[in-house]
């Protein structure tokens, strides 16, 4: 007697994408004699405007602006819970390199994307206290920009590709790592708020 089949019911279930409302995900459900079992979710729809590329990668003007005109002791000065504010806009830079990296290894095909460094010790050892703000705030500019050229410049046809992200074990598109990266700004800009707020 052959294996014999038992075919299990099959769902597909679409999931809202609450970080990214312009994109759909879903994942594959089967249930069967009780037990079931749910694919890792995955995107059905990639994004339609080469926009959803690019809505999260930030222009840096909003970092000028909320740091221009501060006093020279507030910028170096730490609030004991993190970096100073200089410290934060030099992570900004040092870290602009990782989305960019990414970027290349989804156009390349690789499965895996490259891991970042979670103990930031490339920001750490860079002394960005030392530096001056102008110096600092030109340098972020200047890779923000050169991010910003790179991903206008991904083709329609590449808009849904993804690699693994090595952490999350999720597939991340190209959008998903737009969607990261900006969502890095908001918490570094959040941080200089609060030392804005507790030292200005
Ligand atoms: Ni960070």
């Amino acid at each position: 007697m052959g294996p014999r089949f038992f075919f299990p019911r099959f769902y597909l279930e679409e999931k809202p994408n609450d970080r990214i409302p312009q994109i759909t995900t879903a994942v594959i459900r089967s249930e069967d004699k009780g037990r079931t079992w749910e694919s890792t979710p995955f995107v059905i729809r990639p994004p339609a405007h080469q926009d959803e590329l690019l809505i999260n990668v930030h222009p840096p003007v909003r970092l000028e602006e909320r740091v221009a005109g501060l006093h020279v002791d507030l910028l170096a000065r730490s609030d004991g819970k993190g970096w100073s504010i200089k410290e934060n806009i030099g992570h900004l830079s040092t870290v602009e390199c990782l989305p960019m990296q990414r970027l290349g290894e989804i156009l390349a095909g690789e499965a895996i994307l490259c891991a970042a460094d979670m103990t930031n010790r490339a920001t750490n050892k860079a002394d960005y206290n030392s530096r001056e703000i102008t110096e600092l705030l030109a340098e972020f500019r200047k890779k923000r920009g050169e991010l910003i050229a790179r991903m206008e410049q991904v083709d329609e046809a590449d808009w849904g590709k993804s690699a693994l992200h090595p952490r999350l074990n999720q597939p991340m598109r190209i959008v998903d790592i737009a969607h990261f990266h900006g969502e890095h700004d908001d918490y570094h800009l959040a941080r200089i708020s609060e030392l804005i707020r507790a030292f200005g």
